[in-house]
């Protein structure tokens, strides 16, 4: 009896899987690998059933003699312990991102003859409706709304990309990578004030108003299946502040970043060339048990941000406010910085990691850019917010297009920096 192996990694199983068993089965004993929740994050969708759960729902199958775990999105390791005569796949991974598992995947099975069988993917009516099914429900607020704190859990580091429309939001959504071998994406989006106001032509002075926010969440909630965090600038009034909790919460946002700052407040990035109030600990603290107090979920997360660093208060200030804002009831930390070297960033979550292994720390490496993830995770940081890059690449992009158009009296010239809308709206799905 052939060895033949085959890995899943999906919540809902539809006729293509049975498919894809039925083939497995004329040509052998059928294992099927069921794909870790830390490769399946990078790869596919968040899972919407446990391990264990998904373990067991393959095990249901017809046709199933085996369910094994395989840990890493790549078949090399899986193939060596396991050593298939044959691997089956649906064909569709020879296009896209996917074909650099597919290359893993036969250069492994080459090694001593394996061979790798290729059955066409099923295109059906209820296979789509499944892809629907299982999207409408990573979207519903009482799956969203947790998954920040899951993927805290799960991830070295939460990758947070800036969203300030449903467009940029299915970017954010639905951009995947290949590098080194591996499938990449990001895992939530950040409602920025920043991009929010600018996108409105407004200073990003909490001018626009939670109700305007509320808006942007939306358009971004009907369309995006990935969890958010809002930029919710000073929180306002304490009073109007457990209002907001309750609302965000509801409609299914993560997590409200908040900064320790009071009256009119100004973006981080002017630093001192401003006047900036940082708000008193008492203040801001008692700021945070009141939205603590307010939230009916375990899932909500209030985020403390330090501005002492920015407003260069040094770096005691800020271990202080870190210390007090958790005491209050803070779910993380999030340290900001202007500079362009990330010492103070290293030196700030060396020392608080030092009395506090767990609670998150979350920073926004717009200055200090040269930085990678893996170097921030060594340092202790659980979330990396891009916050506002994707306004900055469409802005330029824009305006050039703009000057081109009325230097030419004709927008031919533009045309060799424009997508064409047939490609743009692949992204957007049709029911
Ligand atoms: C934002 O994106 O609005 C932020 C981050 O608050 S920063 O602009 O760096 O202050
Ligand atoms: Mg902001």
């Amino acid at each position: 009896m052939k060895k033949v192996y085959t890995c899943f990694t999906t919540d809902i199983i539809h006729e293509g899987h049975l498919n894809i068993i039925k083939e497995a089965k004329k040509l052998g004993s059928v294992t099927i690998g069921a794909l870790s929740d830390s490769a399946l994050i990078r790869y596919n969708r968040f899972p919407t059933i446990s391990m264990e759960e998904r373990i067991a729902l393959y095990r249901s199958l017809d046709g199933v003699d085996q369910v094994v775990v395989q840990d890493d999105m790549t078949y090399d390791e899986i193939i060596k312990t396991f050593r298939p005569d044959i691997v089956i796949h649906g064909d569709n991974w020879k296009e896209g991102p996917e074909r650099a598992l597919r290359e893993n995947c036969l250069h492994a099975l080459e090694k001593y003859g394996g061979v790798l069988v290729e059955p066409s993917y099923t295109y059906s009516e209820s296979v789509s409706k499944a892809d629907r099914q299982l999207k409408e429900k990573l979207s519903m607020p009482e799956y969203r709304r947790k998954r920040l704190r899951q993927l805290i859990g799960i991830c070295p580091v939460v990758k947070i990309l800036e969203a300030h429309s449903g467009l940029t939001g299915l970017i954010a959504e639905k951009t995947i990578v290949e590098r080194k071998g591996k499938l990449d994406q990001f895992d939530g989006m950040w409602v920025s004030s920043l991009c929010d106001s600018t996108d409105r032509g407004k200073p990003d002075i909490e001018l626009v108003d939670m109700t305007a926010r509320l808006r942007t969440i939306n358009d971004i909630l009907e369309v995006t299946t990935k969890p958010i965090i809002l930029d919710g600038d000073t929180g306002g009034l304490p009073e109007h502040f457990v209002y907001n909790v309750r609302t965000l919460e509801r409609i299914g946002v993560s997590a409200v970043i908040i900064e320790d700052k009071t009256g009119l407040k100004k973006n981080s990035l002017f630093g001192t060339e401003v006047a900036q109030t940082q708000d008193s600990i008492e203040n801001f603290s008692a700021k945070i048990e009141a939205g603590k107090r307010a939230q009916l979920t375990d899932d909500f997360m209030i985020i403390a941000r330090i501005e002492s660093l920015i407003l260069e208060r040094g770096m005691e200030d800020a271990l202080k406010r870190a210390d007090a804002f958790r005491r209050a009831g803070a779910d993380g930390i999030m340290i900001h910085s202007r500079k362009k070297d990330p010492a103070e960033i290293f030196e700030f979550c060396d020392r608080f990691r030092d009395k506090d292994s767990t609670t998150p720390i979350v920073v926004v490496p717009t200055s200090f850019n040269s930085v990678t993830e893996e170097e921030l995770a060594g340092h202790g940081v659980n979330i990396v917010i891009y916050a506002n890059q994707l306004m900055r690449a469409a802005f330029p992009a824009m305006q050039k297009t703009a000057v081109t158009i009325l230097e030419n009296h004709r927008a031919l010239e533009a045309d060799p920096d424009l997508m064409p809308f047939k490609e743009i709206i692949t992204l957007i799905d049709e029911l």
